[in-house]
């Protein structure tokens, strides 16, 4: 099966199971599966499922994420994405044993399966959660990085770790970590693929919150519907704004904010949240059809 075929029939079993799923837990598209994904009070989790090799990226692991993406922007009972990994391991990167013998150019493998990956998360327009319950190194690294939200676990660690095998750092690394720590640390991080421990990670803002190994999943999923109960619209456009202000000038970022603001004031939720103010109670985010 080629990597193509592969994803293709992965999206058309995740299809058929998040139909039949309903608001409960317990979706995985089945046991074997790369991916396994479950509902929760709109929150779509995803787990990376090759536990054996700490979660090492092939091409199916990689097509049928970036098609999950897709299917949870598609269903509009999904508010918040959370991405984390099966066993010990958040994600070890590509898998060295699946590269050999491959008939595609480095370059070629990149733009096939990790660009539309890390691109399809970077735009997906609801809020994406990179849960990384253990070691991310490589490929690995980069997702974990390229959550909206980092939560860690107690034991988990992030490497740089592309140096070791003399490639260089992709999937966006290159891009985000010098905007996360500066230039010369994400240098030094890269050059020397330093292990960084949630500590660390905390310190240098590669994650926001550490929890406790044993609560991980329970904060994680926690965390996710504090964040599903928020503005989706609203959230939405503040991604879109943030997004495009990293690149942009300060008078873009004010022009497009004076765009987006246009959009949030004309929604239903700006409403919402106006009059949950003037009756002095909690604003309700969340309706029936969005
Ligand atoms: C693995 C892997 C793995 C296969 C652990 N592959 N089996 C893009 C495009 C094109 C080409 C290349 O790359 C890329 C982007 C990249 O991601 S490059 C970076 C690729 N990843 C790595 O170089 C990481 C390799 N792994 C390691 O260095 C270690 O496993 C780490 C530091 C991640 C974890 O170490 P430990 O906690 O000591 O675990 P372990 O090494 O014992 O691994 C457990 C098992 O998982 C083991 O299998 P085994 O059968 O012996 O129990 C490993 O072989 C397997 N595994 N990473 N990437």
């Amino acid at each position: 099966m080629t990597g193509t075929d592969a994803g293709a029939e992965a999206a058309s079993l995740f299809t058929r199971a998040s139909v039949a799923d309903g608001p409960r837990y317990a979706g995985t598209m089945s046991q074997d599966s790369v991916i396994l994904h479950g509902t929760r009070a709109g929150v779509r989790t995803l787990t990376l499922n090759r536990p054996d090799k700490l979660n090492a990226a092939n091409d199916e692991l990689l097509l049928s994420l970036t098609t999950a993406l897709q299917a949870a922007e598609a269903d509009d009972t999904v508010r918040v994405v959370v991405i984390t990994g099966a066993g010990r391991g958040f994600c070890a990167g590509q898998d060295l044993g699946d590269v050999s013998g491959r008939n595609m150019t480095f370059t070629e493998h990149l733009n096939h399966t990790y660009n539309p990956l890390i691109r399809t998360l970077r735009g997906l327009n609801k809020p994406v959660i990179s849960a990384v319950n253990g070691v991310a190194a490589g490929a690995g690294a980069s997702l974990a990085l390229a959550g909206d939200i980092r939560l860690w676990a107690q034991s988990a660690r992030l490497i740089e770790i592309f140096s070791n095998i003399a490639l260089v750092p992709d999937s966006g690394s290159t891009w985000l970590l010098p905007r996360l720590v500066g230039y010369h640390r994400a240098f030094e991080l890269m050059a020397l693929a330093e292990r960084v421990d949630a500590a660390e990670a905390l310190r240098l803002g590669l994650c926001e919150h550490v929890y406790p190994d044993g609560t991980f999943a329970d904060e994680v999923q926690a965390y996710a519907e504090r964040l599903a109960a928020r503005p989706a619209n609203a959230l939405k456009l503040t991604k879109q704004a943030l997004n495009a202000a990293l690149t942009s000038t300060l008078d873009d970022a004010l022009d497009q904010e004076a765009a987006l603001q246009q959009l949030a004031g004309d929604h239903w939720e700006h409403r919402e949240g106006v009059s949950a103010f003037k009756e002095k109670r909690a604003p309700q985010f969340v309706r029936e059809n969005g």
